[in-house]
């Protein structure tokens, strides 16, 4: 059981000063701290690692930032940076080691954990796949039939889903358009039915990503998936060889299913599921993008990590965002944030970072087991732009919400089209002029518009937000972007005294369902020893089951 190591987060001194320096700050708007200030539109970035961030646009001060800083001091982040980066079990519900970091590790590269340098195996286990990826991109690798594999569908969920979706879509463009990729996770059976339909299973490869290989969804998918096959391929257990590969941490239960071990990509228990995307749950994206991209993508990791490693933390991207999210969170009272990616290949960036983020830092006691006392993670949600603009953005604009927003820009589209990039870019500029300065009373007024209406005309300003910019999306950037976004809610969950890398809350729903899944099935009527309203709910769907 870890012992109380520094002050409670409310007792730290930065933590008072900043309530204080909050009152002052809260009252002033971004407008004046920008009519004070010529040069804070260039002031108030970092650039490091290809990543530039403008923070201009945030309700801080210099004193803010200063003040934000001496709370990551007095909290020990840097203690705690150092610490994951050696290996150490910080993850202390679980008693793991963090070391995704490793994972995009250089090859010479040495990280010690229990005495033994794992940085050869991550490059075995990097060598294994790219072998592998390359045989089914090049057709080399057959199904059972002779034919070669055109489609690739990783069963996985949660962690083991999220991340090979996100990186799939984010970075199609540097896919193998021969193949077609999918991904099923959902126990909804709808989910494989749909991604199966129209395929041939004499061409279709199987990823069953699954860390502990015993997670409910995932395994009775990859089981609907083997009878599929079976059933297309005359019942011969051999063809499963041919057409299920896995990647996990338990050989064991990789034999039960039928799979060769050979065929076994293997990662560690210090992979956490939702920092995995690039161990060997990446396989899919190797597969869609090739081994150098991957690598790529790995070194893209990796530079962003030296990045918060090293860097000091008024100049460390990760570091000023996990703060400013902070200084929304505890000080402003912000319940979200929205990661407004203006390019479409990011479309799932948001739906990944949900994970990220509310798994890594939903949590409310210390790690020393006390109620925290104050708020944690924020709700992290977003759309691409510019659809955003024409659907919830108007709560952004004129709700009564403070909702500080994430913008990701890149300079060069990836496929150039007339006027489109400069008009998305422009989009870009403007939603975060205008959620920080708005239009007041006396400027609707002078666009003729009636006293009666003028209210709802008016934007209120004073709405905060980042822009992060880049060169151009590639396999490089996403792996950045990510790094940024991990190491921004280890920032985070360092402040907060949380543990980031435990899960404990998604075990009751787990258990719950399994005790519910035979009073479904079996035929005898249940005896039913729940709640009202769920024995009542149990009852009518085993009706309405009869019923169909
Ligand atoms: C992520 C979580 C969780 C996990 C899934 C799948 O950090 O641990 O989302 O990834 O529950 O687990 P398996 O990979 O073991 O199937």
């Amino acid at each position: 059981m870890p012992t109380a190591r520094i002050a409670p987060l409310t007792a730290r001194k930065a933590w008072r000063a900043l309530l204080d320096h909050h009152k002052t700050v809260s009252r002033v708007h971004l407008k004046k701290l920008f009519e004070d200030d010529a040069a804070r539109g260039e002031r108030m970035t970092v650039e490091a690692a290809g990543l530039f961030l403008d923070y201009s646009k945030n309700r801080i001060t210099g004193e803010t930032l200063d003040l934000l800083v001496q709370l990551a001091e007095e909290s020990e982040l840097r203690k705690r940076i150092d610490a994951m980066f050696a290996g150490e079990k910080i993850n202390v519900t679980e008693d793991r080691a963090v070391l995704h970091t490793a994972l995009r590790s250089p090859k010479d590269a040495s990280i010690l954990f229990n005495g033994e340098n794992v940085v050869p195996r991550v490059h075995a286990v990097l060598d294994k796949m790219a072998g592998f990826a390359n045989r089914v991109r090049t057709g080399e690798w057959k199904g059972y039939t002779g034919k070669r594999i055109l489609n690739v569908i990783n069963v996985g969920i949660g962690g083991s889903d999220l991340g090979p979706v996100m990186a799939y879509e984010a970075l199609k463009y540097y896919s193998d358009r021969s193949i077609t990729f999918r991904f099923v996770s959902n126990i909804d059976g709808s989910d494989f039915s749909e991604a199966v339909r129209d395929l041939n299973p004499c061409e279709t490869l199987f990823i069953v990503s699954s860390k502990t290989f015993t997670t409910l969804e995932t395994m009775t998918n990859a089981h609907a998936a083997r009878d599929w096959l079976l059933a297309a391929l005359g019942r011969d257990l051999n063809a499963v060889g041919k057409h299920f590969v896995a990647v996990s941490t338990n050989r064991a239960k990789v034999s039960d299913f039928g799979m060769d071990s050979e065929n076994i990509f293997e990662f560690r228990d210090w992979v956490g599921g939702r920092y995995s995307m690039d161990s060997a749950i990446g396989l899919s994206t190797m597969i869609a993008i090739g081994p150098d991209n991957f690598r790529a993508m790995l070194d893209g990791f990796h530079e962003m990590d030296e990045h918060f490693r090293t860097a000091p933390f008024e100049k460390n991207i990760p570091v000023v965002m996990g703060l400013l999210a902070i200084w929304y969170n505890n000080f402003f009272g912000a319940q979200t944030v929205a990661v407004l990616p203006y390019e479409q290949y990011l479309k799932r960036f948001p739906a990944y970072l949900q994970q990220l983020t509310m798994e890594s830092n939903g949590k409310r006691v210390t790690l020393e087991g006390n109620e925290a006392g104050y708020d944690t993670g924020p709700i992290y949600w977003g759309e691409p732009g510019t659809n955003g603009q024409h659907s919830f953005y108007q709560l952004i604009h004129q709700g009564t919400r403070l909702i500080p927003c994430d913008f990701i820009a890149f300079a060069s589209p990836l496929n150039p089209l007339g006027r489109h990039h400069d008009i998305l870019m422009a989009n870009l500029f403007a939603q975060t002029e205008a959620l920080a300065f708005g239009k007041t009373a006396e400027e609707v007024k002078a666009d003729g518009v009636e006293d009666w209406l003028a209210p709802h005309r008016v934007f209120e300003g004073n709405r905060p937000s980042n822009t992060i910019f880049a060169q151009r999306l590639t396999p490089e950037t996403l792996g950045k972007l990510v790094a940024l976004y991990e190491h921004s809610v280890f920032t985070q969950g360092a402040i907060w005294d949380i543990d980031s890398f435990d899960q404990w809350g998604v075990e009751l729903g787990k258990a719950l369902a399994q005790r519910i899944i035979p009073e479904l099935e079996n035929t005898a009527e249940p005896g039913l020893s729940h709640d009202s309203s769920t024995n009542n709910l149990i009852r009518r769907y085993r009706m309405m089951k009869e019923a169909l």
